[in-house]
């Protein structure tokens, strides 16, 4: 349907970053928006097609970023498109609350089949990865009649007012901006890297810190919900140890807490399963999620048990925009786009490419104090050689480096120290192979 020819899948720079168009057109951003936004690559985007963004000045940068985990399927993927424009032109808006539409429900059905677990569950459409986080949370509330949610040290859950008190990280998140809603508490994460305790019973250990604190200092029977992303993202790509998420989701069952899995920036193949928690076969009673759902487009959902979802009184949940019929339409051709093309194993593909190329950096450059992660989301954690302290020059001499050479890097972590790798999984592997040989090259000029 669309008559726009695709960018090839190759970097090319023809200017330096950033070129004069870019520089021009950023001193007309200074002066027009916010200073509170952040900038991750200075340049200005003209088009993009997969991986490959186009700069203003020419210049084809290679995108390991989708945009924060968000273009799983490729940037402007051709079924997204397709289904945008002949959405767009049959009808923009009704409010699903108003006048329902097809596609709202079509992608409800999708997403109560494609999240593990076999039970009967009801979806709920937003706009936000902070929108359904707080969905979730006040339907976890409303459901069980208590007021507390447990969350995690170096969790990230979202910048609204209730999402900032559930994410741990001060700057630039929280700072000046509270003060933040009561009753949400925050308990240990087992982070491998920097655990001081005994690796072999890392599991046992951290179970028994949290639900001591949970049982002592809260109240099981005051906890509404255990919210936690599989694979904590903003934190730093920090896996917890085998057996944790499954001791918390028996935990949860156990004293009638909901447990909420946040797969934000896990869902949707990135991890090489369609929801990063399989890998161990939790089933969650409610997900989150967002970012790869729509190729691009504002969507979030949250996903859980009928009876749970349905607890909550008709009207008592909504918004004008939440499920959009156009980010409707996204979904259902970047969900099509997973299935056909089988990004599920794509992402595993991407994971053994970029995990053996992160750990033979990692052999070579002592710099770099972890390789962690799982299929298209890894990431290095970067300290002073052979300690444990963080490196936070070299993360920013590094993506500096990555990007003057015309590929997109993005960081994370609480120590300011973690350069994170979410390409699209629809990468090619000599795209994926050119951007790795640079990171090697960015390491080299240390
Ligand atoms: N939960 C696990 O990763 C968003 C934040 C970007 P929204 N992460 C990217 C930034 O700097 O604002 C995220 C997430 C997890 C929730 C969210 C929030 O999703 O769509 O950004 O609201």
């Amino acid at each position: 349907m669309t008559t726009l020819t695709n960018l090839t899948q190759e970097r090319r720079l023809v200017t330096a970053i950033p070129g004069p168009k870019s520089t021009e057109a950023l001193k007309r951003r200074t002066e027009a928006t916010s200073g509170g936004l952040g900038m991750a690559i200075p340049v200005v985007i003209e088009r993009a097609s997969d991986a490959i963004l186009l700069d203003i000045d020419g210049n084809q940068i290679i995108d390991l970023g989708s945009g924060i985990g968000v273009t799983g399927v490729g940037n402007s993927a051709q079924r997204v498109v397709d289904r945008v424009i002949e959405q767009v032109q049959a009808f923009t808006h009704t409010c699903f609350t108003v006048a329902p539409y097809m596609n709202y429900i079509e992608v409800c059905e999708k997403l109560n089949a494609m999240t593990p677990g076999a039970h009967k569950k009801k979806s709920l459409l937003v706009n936000s990865g902070a929108e359904a986080v707080e969905n979730a949370v006040k339907i976890a509330r409303h459901f069980t009649k208590r007021p507390a949610i447990v969350v995690f040290e170096h969790s990230y859950h979202g910048r609204t007012n209730l999402t900032m008190a559930l994410t741990a990280k001060n700057m630039p998140y929280k700072e000046g901006f509270g003060p933040f809603a009561p009753e949400v508490y925050r308990v240990p994460m087992p982070y491998s890297f920097h655990w001081v305790g005994d690796q072999a019973t890392i599991t046992e250990d951290a179970i028994e810190m949290v639900t001591h604190k949970i049982d002592k200092e809260i109240g099981a029977h005051n906890v509404a919900a255990i919210l936690i992303e599989p694979i904590q993202g903003e934190g730093g790509f920090i896996v917890p140890p085998k057996g944790f998420l499954p001791a918390l989701a028996k935990y949860s069952k156990d004293n009638g807490i909901i447990f909420i899995a946040d797969e934000v920036q896990t869902g949707f193949a990135r991890t090489g399963h369609m929801f990063a928690v399989e890998e161990e076969g939790v089933v969650p009673d409610m997900v989150v999620t967002a970012k790869g759902i729509a190729g691009g487009l504002p969507l979030a959902a949250v996903t859980g048990r009928a009876d749970v979802m349905d607890s909550v009184h008709a009207s008592g949940l909504g918004g004008t925009y939440g499920g959009n019929p156009i980010a409707c339409a996204a979904a259902l051709g970047a969900i099509e786009t997973m299935e056909e093309e089988n990004l599920v194993a794509r992402a595993q593909h991407i994971g053994e490419i970029l995990g053996s190329s992160l750990r033979a950096l990692a052999k070579k450059y002592p710099v770099i104090g972890e390789v962690r992660g799982r299929g298209a989301m890894q990431a290095i954690e970067l300290v002073e050689p052979r300690t444990k302290n963080p490196n936070t020059a070299a993360m920013n001499a590094v993506v500096k480096y990555c990007q003057s050479q015309g590929v997109l890097v993005l960081t994370a972590g609480t120590y300011s120290n973690v350069v994170r790798f979410l390409p699209p999984l629809v990468i090619t592997d000599e795209l994926l192979k050119d951007a790795l040989s640079v990171l090697d090259d960015a390491f080299a000029s240390l």
